[in-house]
């Protein structure tokens, strides 16, 4: 029987697709899931007549598997994924290489490739993006973890991943836990990006008026411009989109509860715990409690009702004030995001290219866009960059949507109109470019109250004041 290049664990969509990506580019796979009924239904269904072998038992999958064996773990993120090395170490052998493509914590893959590592095989931990889509037609994939295993699973993944401008949108990433660090910021990015498209069409219906027809037309428009990207596109189809039993658009039937599986929040927590600020990325996960506080919801809009008549704007400059707000804030969430693997690498020792991050999410992946381009050329450019606002596209751009994002801003804080990541996105940017911070106050008064002491700007050295007393007997010491 002809062996097979790499198994799969996990039969769920996710991990189908990707089977039937892998055969379908000339991998023979072989495949497992806990429930042995869905891997029968996948062999007598999807599968049938591919050169896909079912297995039963982990035995049977490392006894398929040409050597050194590759299996990857396709599975719920968690225990199950424990349970499973575990399992496997009993039937592969040293050098084997098992590689996990779920949505893991990123400490939980350095974990693992310790354990792995140990036992003599080698660990990968691949974040996998594009939803079901683009595991069966090409995903974005950020492998990290034992530098040895690239070599054999590049053969594969390269084949299977999206492809841009003649590049794979697969590239290793680095050491250990790197690869699904990348893969959740990705999805930190991606909670943002959706929170300022979701305010965007939000003010384009409160503020104008407008029906799904118009708004459609406008992000169909966007899509042939500089905001063309995946979720610009799929936001149109959405708006276009009517429900078959009523008649009605869709969109306007769903509740506004919006979920979230951790991604987004553990991009928040991590840029806490590495003191970077991503303040819009964690305003896209505050926003998704907010929707979900229904209760309270429902006794706010009783107690504060927003009376606010529709104002009469010209609504071809605000959809081009719009325009300008979604592009610039676009551009501060992504600092934030780039920023936050800037100090992860530094952290973490993993010399991450940033140029190179950026062209793998420039296909495949659910944030892939076409400005991803310009953040590639910025680094390679220059690697050290401070922050991605200061390149001089970046800046070039920010300096041209000011005008409309700041009109935007100002119109929807006046009419009552909610948009953290808008107006979180225009803080952040006016906070990183004020030559002189209030934080002088707060450097005071934290002295003041607990002799925290201070730097000044005329001297060096650390100062303590005794704030209470008299002026001429106030005691400025170094400290
Ligand atoms: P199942 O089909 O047996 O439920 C996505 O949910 C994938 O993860 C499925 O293949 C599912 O297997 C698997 N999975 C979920 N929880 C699991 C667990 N506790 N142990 C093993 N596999 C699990």
């Amino acid at each position: 029987m002809q062996k097979a290049d790499i198994g799969l664990i996990g039969l769920a969509v996710m991990g189908e697709n990707l089977v039937l990506n892998m055969e379908s580019k000339g991998f023979t796979v072989t495949v497992h899931n806990r429930t042995p009924e869905k891997t029968q239904k996948f062999a007598e269904g999807r599968a049938w007549g591919k050169n896909i072998l079912p297995t039963y038992s982990l035995n049977d999958l490392a006894k398929n598997l040409k050597t050194p064996r590759k299996v990857m773990l396709m599975v719920k993120a968690g225990e199950p994924v424990d349970i499973f090395i575990e399992k496997l170490l009993e039937v592969l052998e040293p050098g084997d290489i098992i590689i996990d493509g779920g949505n893991s914590l990123y400490s939980d893959t350095i974990r693992r490739t310790k354990l792995v590592e140990e036992k003599g095989l080698l660990y990968v931990g691949a974040g996998v993006s594009g939803g079901e889509e683009g595991a069966l037609n090409g995903p974005s994939i950020m492998p990290g973890g034992s530098g040895k295993a690239w070599k054999h699973i590049q053969p594969i993944f390269q084949t299977i991943s999206a492809w841009v401008d003649e590049k794979p949108c697969c590239q290793w990433i680095g050491e250990n836990g790197s690869g699904h660090y990348v893969k959740m910021v990705h999805n930190g990015i991606e909670y943002a990006d959706m929170q300022l498209i979701g305010e965007t069409y939000f003010l384009m219906k409160h503020l104008l008026g407008f029906n799904m027809v118009e708004m459609k037309d406008i992000f169909s428009d966007w899509n042939s411009g500089e905001l063309e990207s995946y979720l610009i596109e799929i936001t149109a189809d959405i708006l276009s989109k009517t429900d078959q039993e009523t008649g009605k658009p869709l969109l306007e039937l769903i509740g506004d509860e919006a979920g979230q599986k951790g991604t987004g929040k553990w991009t928040s927590q991590e840029s806490l715990d590495l003191g970077v600020a991503a303040p819009t990325i964690a305003e896209g996960v505050f926003a998704r409690i907010i929707s979900g506080a229904k209760k309270q919801r429902e006794a706010a809009v009783e107690a504060f009702p927003n009376t606010d008549a529709k104002p009469s704007l010209d609504s071809k400059r605000i959809v081009d004030c719009l325009h300008q707000a979604l592009f610039a804030s676009k551009i501060i969430v992504y600092a934030q995001g780039f920023d936050l693997l800037r100090h992860a690498s530094q952290q973490y020792g993993w010399e991450l290219n940033l140029g190179e991050i950026a062209s793998l999410w420039r296909g495949g992946c659910i944030i892939r866009a076409q400005f991803l381009q310009n953040i590639t050329h910025a680094y390679e450019a220059n690697p050290d960059l401070e922050n991605l606002l200061l390149a001089p596209y970046f800046q070039k751009i920010l300096k041209q949507n000011e005008e409309g994002w700041r009109e935007i801003i100002a119109l929807a804080i006046k009419h009552g109109l909610p948009i953290p990541a808008l107006s979180s996105a225009i803080s952040y940017f006016d906070g990183i470019r004020q030559p002189y911070l209030w934080t002088n106050l707060v450097q005071a008064q934290r002295d003041y109250f607990g002799a925290h002491g201070y730097g000044r700007i005329d001297k060096g050295g650390r100062f303590h004041t005794e704030w209470q007393k008299a002026n001429d007997v106030v005691i400025s010491e170094e400290i």
